[in-house]
């Protein structure tokens, strides 16, 4: 099987050799052999874009986002829905050398405020409705330094897209000059794994690196695949938007997941492959209005989160489809990392994908194990990031002597797949997002009658886990649990709220240090 045991291990796949070149060159010239076929396609409006469009269309709001003074190093914030236009907004940034930080599209005025604050974000890209709550965080805080607020579609007072997309391209002249392994092409947010969430500097080489490591699953020219899951998450972004554009495959995309609306656009737009997480799988498998659809879906991808075994069989039969292909990977390695090839092995993430390198560790005593031994999974690799922005500790933290300890439990068997088996870090995660409990810990400590807090993830079986807060009360307070559920609620996204529960506690249980012991209120409450 050419699986080589050694003190650590490596990729069974072929090593690829990655240009040194920048982003926008890499997939500019890739697009000129798709001309005449459609790119991306709005899955709301039908509108839609061939690779020469997207091409004619980043080469004018290059030139647009010159004449407005933008110049390589200044970061813009992408605080978009999914739509075609994120596509072009990407590569335009990225060809005049920006970095580009995407926002979480359901993100309050108060997440968004600490993103543009952190990033030094000096442009907004954003939609109409949403331009209320970007001006609530400008108004928050009197350092963000945002020059331009550009809408798609239209809002008084701010700059269309449609007038950048329509530049006559006089200023952009050529591609900005790059250092691919320095330079920040994108600036995702990750918690990693503690504390709050930081700005994920990852290179053009970076993730140009990861969509080549990709071509061990290669797509079909004209693929129809839905873009449904987020493009401001790693996931989404050069999963399906960078990887999947290379080989000039046809991308619908759907602003957000509602059940009437994924089905009717697989089923009408003929989609035949979808990049999907755990909870979109479970609906696909169990939601009995699936049966009133005639789906010609025939691959599913899935990652983010762990995916069971009897969902995958069940899914595949019912839905009559070839099979469901697992990744995984962190924000932090551009993802990918791991993946699994049909005829595909179920509950494993597959084999390491090309010039990857791992090593599992006793997580006591940080001794390399063997096969079928359990402990937290290193990975080296050209897809692992440059670092957290203006964070050398946890950027220290996490990446120690060149290997990335991505914070998972998981071991490997005789031939070289991979099991995910438990997450050894404080990170929570919900239908696949990321909640990082310190993240809402700082929320939860900002009301007036909580003293001290902590917040776990408990297992559920919809969303993988959910987020449950213990709060000690300041002395003769009388707030109710469901108080503090609300207070949260109105301050952080959706998929962070405390659906685990509030409950009142004595004390949280800490460490001689003063760190959280998040085992013990887990094991408290599994128990109890
Ligand atoms: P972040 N199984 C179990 N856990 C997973 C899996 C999986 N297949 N994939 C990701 N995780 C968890 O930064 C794991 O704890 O990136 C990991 O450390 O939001 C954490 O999620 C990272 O969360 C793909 C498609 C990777 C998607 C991704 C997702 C990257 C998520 C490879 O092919």
């Amino acid at each position: 099987h050419g699986f080589i045991f050694m003190l650590h291990n490596l990729s069974v796949h072929p090593s690829v050799d990655v240009p040194d070149t920048s982003f926008a060159s890499f997939m500019l010239s890739k697009y000129e052999k798709h001309k005449n076929l459609i790119a991306i396609e709005n899955g709301i409006t039908g509108e839609t874009y061939t690779y020469d469009q997207v091409i004619t269309k980043t080469l004018k709001t290059a030139s647009a986002l010159k004449k407005a003074g933008y110049k390589a190093g200044d970061t813009v914030a992408i605080f978009i829905r999914n739509s075609p236009e994120y596509l072009v907004i990407i590569l335009a940034a990225s060809a005049l050398g920006l970095v580009i930080s995407t926002v979480n599209s359901s993100y309050t005025s108060f997440e968004l405020c600490r993103q543009l604050l952190d990033s030094k974000s000096s442009a907004i890209f954003t939609n109409p409705d949403l331009v209320p709550l970007v001006k609530e965080a400008l108004a928050t805080s009197s350092k963000i330094n945002i020059k331009d607020i550009f809408v798609l579609g239209n809002h008084h007072g701010c700059r269309p897209l449609s007038s950048l997309m329509e530049d006559d391209g006089s200023a952009f002249t050529e591609l900005a000059p790059c250092n691919s392994k320095e330079d920040t092409m994108v600036l995702p947010y990750s918690s990693g794994t503690t504390g709050m969430p930081k700005g994920v500097m990852l290179t053009h080489h970076n993730i140009i690196s990861n969509i080549i490591q990709l071509n061990i699953f290669p797509i079909d020219e004209k693929e129809r695949l839905l873009g449904i899951l987020p493009f401001y998450h790693i996931y989404g972004m050069v999963v399906v938007l960078f990887y999947n554009t290379l080989y000039g495959a046809h991308i619908v995309t759907l602003p957000k997941f509602e059940p009437e609306g994924f089905l009717s656009t697989l089923q009408n737009k003929k989609i035949q492959m979808a990049h999907l997480v755990p909870p979109l799988i479970l609906f696909l498998t169990k939601h009995p209005m699936v049966e009133d659809y005639n789906l010609c879906l025939r691959q599913i991808l899935s990652g983010a989160a762990p995916l069971g075994k009897d969902l995958c069989i069940e899914c595949t039969e019912r839905l009559g489809i070839n099979s469901i292909v697992q990744g995984y990977g962190l924000t932090e390695t551009s993802p990918v990392v791991l993946l699994d090839l049909p005829p595909v092995k179920y509950s494993s993430v597959g084999t390491l994908i090309g010039n990857t390198e791992s090593k599992i560790v006793d997580t006591k005593t940080g001794q390399i194990l063997g096969p079928m031994e359990s402990g937290e999974l290193c990975i080296r690799g050209p897809q692992v990031m440059k670092g957290y922005l203006n964070k050398p500790e946890a950027t220290a933290e996490m990446i120690k002597d060149g290997w990335l300890h991505t914070g998972d439990i998981a071991h490997y068997d005789e031939n070289g797949y991979f099991y995910i088996t438990e997450r050894l870090k404080e990170l929570i995660k919900y239908k696949g997002f990321q909640v990082p409990p310190a993240e809402l810990e700082s929320v939860i400590l900002t009301h007036s009658d909580v003293q001290d807090c902590a917040v776990i993830g408990i297992p559920d079986e919809l969303a993988g886990e959910v987020p449950r807060g213990y709060v000690v009360l300041k002395k003769d307070k009388n707030v109710k649990e469901n108080d503090i559920a609300k207070y949260i609620e109105n301050k952080v996204a959706p998929h962070k709220k405390l659906r685990g529960g509030v409950e009142f506690v004595s004390e949280i249980p800490k460490s001689a240090a003063g760190k959280i012991l998040r085992r013990v209120l887990k094991d408290k409450y599994l128990s109890g």
